[in-house]
């Protein structure tokens, strides 16, 4: 067995943190990614986008990136990744996709939306898990979150801008934990940062700015087996890989 480098310092995600997950929706680590984990991330995602234009489509370099490169590959099964998945979803896990999600200069961003998965049963949680690699600012490609939006568990939240998800889906409604009005927050973090999410909190992201370098991102995802999941992009062929720490959980349930 070849001994993997590690890719997260030193953290603590212990009940204090837990709870603040539990409560906001997300967990952020910032400057987490070791040194040697950003750059060869920053390389995989740079070749990533390179290939984007022969893209095939229902088999894209964007959508199925663990597929397109070795790297990206072995994090999957990456002992550090598995253990704080399992400390968020608990022991049984599978993995569901790994997605590039670099943001040239220009890039618009993502409207406001929310993910599905297990509305039929709490017990079952899907979370997504971010690599910032170089970070971003509020303005510039920045991702936001409703804290507490998570725990309506709604799969179909959309709104095109801010003040469309405030007059529209969050009207009225209020923390269930904290009982305050839901807000928007909008997030900076440093280059290095992950951020762990609860797939059903409402998210977006911000334009990047004409003049940015690209935001190098991907999100890793993982989930408690138990139901069929809409976004799980992974290939016939890559289901049968044998991945090195990840043996067993590219199966669907
Ligand atoms: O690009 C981002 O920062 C977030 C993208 C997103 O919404 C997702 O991967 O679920
Ligand atoms: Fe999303």
């Amino acid at each position: 067995m070849t001994i993997q480098a590690p890719i997260f310092g030193p953290y603590t995600f212990g009940e204090t943190e837990r709870e603040a997950m539990d409560r906001d929706g997300h967990f952020v680590f910032p400057e987490l990614l070791m040194p040697l984990a950003r750059e060869r991330l920053t390389e995989s995602l740079d070749f990533i986008e390179s290939i984007r234009p022969n893209a095939v489509e229902g088999h894209e370099p964007n959508r199925f990136s663990a597929e397109f490169d070795a790297y990206l590959e072995s994090l999957i099964g990456h002992p550090q990744m598995l253990a704080l998945a399992r400390k968020v979803l608990g022991e049984e896990i599978r993995y569901d996709h790994c997605v590039a999600l670099n943001r040239p200069g220009g890039n618009q961003g993502t409207r406001w939306h929310s993910h599905g998965y297990g509305e039929e049963d709490p017990n079952l949680g899907f979370i997504r898990i971010f690599f910032y690699v170089n970070g971003f600012e509020a303005d510039d490609g920045g991702l936001k979150a409703v804290p507490g939006s998570h725990l309506f568990r709604d799969r179909e939240i959309r709104a095109p801008t801010d003040e469309e998800l405030k007059s529209g889906w969050m009207a009225g409604k209020t923390h269930p934990v904290t009982g305050e009005p839901l807000k928007i927050e909008g997030l900076s973090v440093p280059p290095g940062t992950v951020i762990l999410m609860w797939t059903h909190a409402a998210h977006g992201v911000n334009p990047r700015q004409d003049d940015s370098e690209t935001r190098w991102t991907v999100v890793y995802a993982y989930r408690n087996p138990g139901l069929p999941s809409r976004a799980r992009w992974i290939s016939e062929a890559f289901e049968k890989r044998a991945i090195p720490g990840a043996e067993g959980l590219l199966r669907l349930y």
